[in-house]
């Protein structure tokens, strides 16, 4: 069986773009195969957070995977904190990875651009080093992912083909995949920008009501004219907001515009609420009950004794491959 992995960090509230882009995605992938999925907060360290804040949002993380339709039997869902083996295997894999190409990756550039390079943390930097290891510690295959997170799987990639070129047949190679539609959900109040959960405005967190969900969808930017065409060059709001539709009712693009034909955005806005308070009123329903239920605590220690169990294994491979006396 190949196994799967992903995560998401625990930075701040989530966003329907995390949810259509990743969340969804992995409790559809979930039985393909043997599956890890976890809650990046060793990630979330790269810009400052608060203690409290981190707490809270990786307890959020692992519930909204659970409300999601993660299956904790099946899926291993575990605190990227409590298996030391990533961060072990990043201070050895940091050596085949280097700084041009690290300085040259789109997150970086766009995180680091306002800061002054005195106040650039050197794991805001490294942050594909410690993702590659979160990877290959698994000897994951697949790895489901939105589009940004794209190049640094590529770049763990690079660093897996350089490794095996050096010390043979070590590390699986692992391969990015997206959804079909929904990959890079953009900010409702500026479709040319991703949703993103450090962005204040244009975003639609899984923790707003139902309500306010509504209210963002019909007052979300839209484009000249009044036609329901999937355009992201010339219609970037209407086809982001085409996107959502398309990703959470499985109609095609062309089924909508038809759908749509002669009628107005004020219209075909209130479909795309309903679709989204549709998808979002058993999902918040679940993810209630899921925080009620206090069962997330024992879920996430059984998960990491699992993927310690796994991730052990690894890292005495490579330990042994590289030369470490003893191992
Ligand atoms: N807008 C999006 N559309 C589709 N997929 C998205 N993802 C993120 N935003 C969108 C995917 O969600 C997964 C988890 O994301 P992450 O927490 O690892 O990082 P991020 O979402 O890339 O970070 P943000 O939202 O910019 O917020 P910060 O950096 O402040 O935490 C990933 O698979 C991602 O692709």
């Amino acid at each position: 069986m190949e196994r799967i992995l992903s995560g998401i960090k625990p930075t701040g509230q989530l966003t329907l773009g995390n949810y259509i882009g990743a969340l969804k995605n992995f409790s559809k992938v979930q039985y393909e195969g043997e599956t890890f999925i976890f809650i990046a907060d060793l990630h979330a360290l790269t810009l400052p957070i608060d203690p409290e804040v981190l707490r809270n949002n990786s307890r959020d993380v692992a519930a909204y995977y659970i409300a999601a339709g993660l299956d904790p039997k099946h899926t291993t869902i575990f605190l990227q904190s409590d298996n030391p083996s990533h961060s072990e295997l990043a201070i050895i894999l940091q050596n085949y990875l280097y700084m041009g190409e690290l300085s040259r990756m789109t997150q970086f550039k766009d995180k680091s651009q306002k800061m002054k390079e005195e106040a650039i943390g050197l794991g805001l930097f490294a942050y594909p080093v410690l993702m590659a290891s979160d990877i290959v510690i698994y000897d994951a295959k697949r790895i489901p992912v939105g589009e940004d997170q794209v190049q640094h799987v590529e770049l763990a990639r690079d660093l897996v083909k350089r490794f095996n070129n050096r010390y043979g047949d070590v590390l699986v190679m692992p391969k990015a995949e997206m959804v079909k539609v929904g990959a890079r959900i953009m900010s409702l109040s500026d479709p040319t920008k991703k949703m993103s959960k450090s962005d204040p405005k244009g975003d639609i967190y899984l923790s707003d009501s139902l309500e306010v969900m509504r209210k963002k969808i019909m007052s979300a930017v839209t484009d000249m004219g009044r036609e329901i065409k999937y355009d992201v060059e010339n219609k970037p709001g209407i086809s982001n907001l085409m996107t959502i539709l398309s990703s959470l009712t499985g109609k095609s693009f062309q089924e909508i515009e038809n759908e749509f034909v002669g009628k107005g955005y004020g219209d075909f806005k209130r479909a795309v609420a309903d679709a989204v308070i549709n998808e979002m009123t058993p999902f918040k329903a679940r993810y209630e009950e899921v925080i009620k239920s206090g069962e997330i605590d024992k879920i996430l220690a059984d998960g990491a004794s699992r993927a310690r169990k796994v991730s052990e294994l690894t890292l005495k491979r490579v330990q042994k491959a590289i030369g470490l006396y003893n191992k």
